[in-house]
Order: C-alpha cells, then sequence, then structure tokens
C-alpha cells in the first residue's frame, strides 16, 4: 500500500522539554482548530506521576506554547485515585462550544466525562456520560437526524470493540449498537477504539482509530482509517485495511508504553485537503502526521466496508 501519512520531520512535536515545570509524559491528547490557533488539551503526568491538563496552543501546529496551568481537576465523587489518573482528552467543536471527553480510571472501571468551554480559559465540567467501564468516546461534531452521536469503547477485559451511540441532550445516551468489531484484521486483533473526533468530508465521516495486536510483549498500538456513512454514521461505507501506522520511529517504540502510536486529533488547518494527525507515541510524547483527506477517504472506499 502507498504511505498514505507523512511523519512530520519536527517529530515528537510535544515533549516533556514544552511542559512548564516537571513532567514524566505528555501525550495522546485532544486538539482542535480555535481562533486559527491549534489549541491542544494536553495531557500530562507531573513528576510524582500526578496527571494534569494543560492547554498548549500553536500557530503552525507544531510548535506549542504550553500555560502551566491545569484546567481540570479529578472529581472527588466516584472511587477515583489520583494515580489512576484522568486522561485520553478528546475535543469536539460543536454549537459553539468545544465539547471534551476525559478517562477518569478508577478500580472500579473507567468512566467518560463531559466538559465543555468556549475559549479554554476555563473548562466546565458537566457529568459522567457513561457507566464503568469505558475508555475512549468521541463525539462528532454535528447533531445527525436530531440527535447528537458519539462513538465509544466499552472496556471488557481489556479488550474493546467500537459501538455508536445516540442522545437527545449529550448526556442521556442510548440506541447504542456495535460499529466494527476488533480482529478484522491481525494488526487491530487484540483491540479497537476510536480516536480523533470525526471529520466531515463531502463522501462520509472520515474517522482515524486505534487498533491493537498483541505480541509477547504486550500489546502495539495502531493508526486505522473509517469513512461512515453521512446521513447513517451507524454504517460503514469503507474502511483500510491496512493500518494507517504503526510503531516505527524511536519515539513510538520505547517510552513508558513501548510501541504505542495512539491517534487523538484530525485537524483541518489551512490547506482543506490537508488532515493533521496528532497521536501520543509510546505513551511519552505527541507525533504530527499529515494526510490528504481526498486520498484517505478514496482509499476507504476502495477497500469497502468491509475487508475480505
Ligand atoms: C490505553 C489508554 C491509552 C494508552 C494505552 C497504552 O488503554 O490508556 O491512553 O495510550 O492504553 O498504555
Amino acid at each position: 500500500m502507498k504511505e498514505l501519512v507523512r511523519r512530520h520531520p519536527a517529530n515528537p512535536v510535544i515533549t516533556v522539554a514544552d511542559i512548564p515545570g516537571r513532567a514524566n509524559c505528555v501525550f495522546n491528547s485532544g486538539a482542535v482548530v480555535h481562533d486559527n490557533q491549534i489549541v491542544m488539551l494536553l495531557s500530562t503526568w507531573v513528576s510524582d506521576w500526578t496527571p494534569q491538563f494543560l492547554v498548549g496552543r500553536s500557530d503552525d501546529g507544531v510548535h506549542f506554547t504550553v500555560s502551566p496551568r491545569n484546567m481540570v481537576h479529578p472529581p472527588r465523587e466516584y472511587p477515583y485515585v489520583q494515580h489512576e489518573g484522568i486522561f485520553d482528552t478528546r475535543i469536539t467543536p460543536l454549537e459553539g462550544w468545544y465539547y471534551i471527553t476525559y478517562n477518569v480510571a478508577s478500580r472500579l472501571g473507567g468512566r467518560i466525562i463531559l466538559a465543555r468551554t468556549r475559549d479554554f480559559t476555563e473548562i466546565e465540567t458537566i457529568d459522567y456520560i457513561t457507566g464503568p467501564d469505558h475508555r475512549n468516546c468521541v463525539l462528532f461534531p454535528e447533531k445527525i437526524g436530531g440527535q447528537y452521536v458519539r462513538l465509544e469503547r466499552p472496556n471488557i477485559n481489556d479488550a474493546g470493540d467500537i459501538y455508536i451511540s445516540w442522545s437527545p441532550d449529550l448526556i442521556h445516551w442510548g440506541r447504542t449498537r456495535l460499529l466494527l468489531e476488533r480482529n478484522t484484521r491481525y494488526w487491530e486483533s487484540a483491540k479497537i477504539g476510536p480516536g480523533a473526533p470525526p471529520v466531515k468530508t463531502d463522501k462520509g465521516w472520515l474517522c482515524i482509530y486505534h487498533g491493537c495486536r498483541q505480541s509477547m510483549n504486550g500489546f502495539a498500538y495502531h493508526a486505522g482509517a473509517f469513512l461512515l456513512d453521512l446521513e447513517n454514521p451507524g454504517r460503514i461505507i469503507g474502511k483500510l485495511r491496512d493500518c494507517l501506522m504503526w510503531p516505527q520511529e524511536y519515539y513510538e517504540r520505547v517510552g513508558n508504553v513501548n510501541n504505542v502510536i495512539f491517534p487523538t486529533a484530525a485537524l483541518i488547518h489551512g490547506d482543506p485537503d490537508e488532515l493533521k494527525i496528532y497521536y501520543g507515541a509510546a505513551d511519552t510524547c505527541i507525533g504530527l502526521a499529515t494526510a490528504s483527506v481526498s486520498e484517505l477517504v478514496e482509499a476507504c472506499l476502495a477497500d469497502g466496508p468491509l475487508p475480505d
């Protein structure tokens, strides 16, 4: 397969050196375009392994300035334990807000919280929007058929498949259906989950997700892509057979958790055919890869709804 993505030569674009103070890692962080800048809600663990969410801003999508102010405090209710963490921020622009979802880990299982902001100066926590045990959740950037829509990964025995759910108000979710099962290909045989919030294209919703294979040394995380029908996003109309990316570079292969490429944002900023894919690398730093939107869409369609 032709390479559909190109890693940015400045990778990794964000490391702990960009975090004010002392941090162990910065990874798997959601991002959006706001005021013509790329704004990222950086998921970082400071030196005693306490999680913090910091705002990073960039004019070019490559060089980020990071504020030292922690934007989110973990909930006191639900048996939250600081060393288990809050992480995996995802951001969706929707109806004038930036809606943020993130994972709250707990010995009783992870849950997803919904929060929102207008401009990243303050973040308002709304509520839990899943029970346990859920790991990743991304919102679509508009209502479809009068309902809000999300993709999610229930975490069952540390495995996962991708489900789609619907809501009238972003709080109450239902009509949950299986969208894509793990193990359609070997690179995604152990678990899959949503990555970046879906991107609207003229041919469908382009979704960049993660898929894992289990090796003798643990999971290896890859990035993949599929395309959903615009009016009925519960229908896959194209899916790449191959993964888009797998851990190849040193910073993707070696870190706090080795062999992790975890896509978290797919943004159009400037060139309308260029997708900027941000991803956590080895649970330690953040990489950027670019791809042509039209090439990705055509490649998904060419491989068909489900691979042979
Ligand atoms: C997943 C999430 C990710 C992380 C990955 C590998 O379950 O927690 O944030 O990148 O594990 O550790």
